[in-house]
């Protein structure tokens, strides 16, 4: 079996796993439907769709990424149902910035705003969850449902620099980020928010975003704080913080061409 194989056979069974271990796939169908409780007795689905272009791939800037080498669309596109939410997710890893994030917690589609315009990926989310409960469900399974389609947008992970660390500012605020896209989940957290909520949102769900998201997506992920005391700030400047990162981890790196950044020669949880 050659790497490529490997690498193709490494990550189905990634995502076997994760399928297996909450849902299972069926047809994806409309996003947003408003009936959740009517599908309450139906068992939960979860499915990619067929990647499709977003927007334009890059801008033209001193900055701007280096083209992927064989030009392919990096796209993750789910769809996550449960009883309990329904969740769509698509990202564009060399997209420009783009949001159109709806979740049903204002808070944290302003969070995940800043994940695509800090990351320049394009990124369209839409949620429906039981959040007359609380917004810990739809939280969580946002999450999820984005780091599945970080796992299917980065594909064999192969030219990519893998690694990123970027220390985000916010006024009084300061919080570093180090994350490996190693395909091994683990988060270390230590942000310390005085405040129970900000906005309508539970400052508990910051660090259960993170860990969900790193959970499906095989990352390993620090999150340091290094100042602040105003809530608000402190998990803006984390948000920032993160999507820096990760877009200089997703990024291509021009001298790896097309190897995958492991001596192994395999990124995966294998
Ligand atoms: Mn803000």
């Amino acid at each position: 079996m050659d790497l490529l194989s490997f690498n193709s056979v490494a990550a189905t069974s990634l995502l076997q796993a994760l399928q297996m271990s909450r849902v299972r796939i069926s047809p994806a169908y409309q996003c947003g439907v408003s009936n959740l409780k009517a599908r309450r007795s139906s068992s939960p689905r979860f499915s990619w769709r067929s990647p499709r272009s977003m927007a334009a791939l890059s801008s033209q800037d001193n900055n701007a990424p280096v083209p992927a080498p064989n030009s392919s669309h990096r796209i993750g596109d789910v769809k996550r149902v449960t009883k309990e939410t329904d969740v769509c997710v698509n990202i564009n890893l060399d997209g420009s910035g783009v949001a159109n994030c709806s979740t049903g917690i204002p808070f944290l589609d302003h969070m995940l705003d800043q994940l695509a315009s800090h990351g320049l990926f394009d990124l369209n989310i839409k949620a429906v969850g039981d959040i007359h409960i609380d917004d810990h469900h739809t939280n969580e399974d946002v999450a999820l449902a984005i780091g599945t389609a970080l796992l299917q947008a980065l594909g064999d992970r192969k030219g990519i620099h893998r690694f990123g660390n970027f220390t985000a500012p916010l006024d009084e605020a300061a919080v570093e980020v180090v994350l490996d896209l190693s395909g091994r989940p683990h988060l270390s957290y230590n942000l310390d928010i005085p405040t129970e909520r900000v906005g309508t949102y539970d400052t508990q769900l910051v660090e259960h975003f993170f860990q969900s998201l790193v959970n499906t997506s095989g990352m390993t992920l620090h999150i340091r704080q290094l100042a602040g005391n105003n809530s608000h700030h402190i998990i803006e400047a984390t948000f920032k913080a993160f999507a820096r990162a990760l877009r200089q981890a997703t990024e291509y790196d021009a001298r790896r061409g097309e190897s995958v950044p492991s001596s192994k020669g395999v990124l995966s949880r294998s």
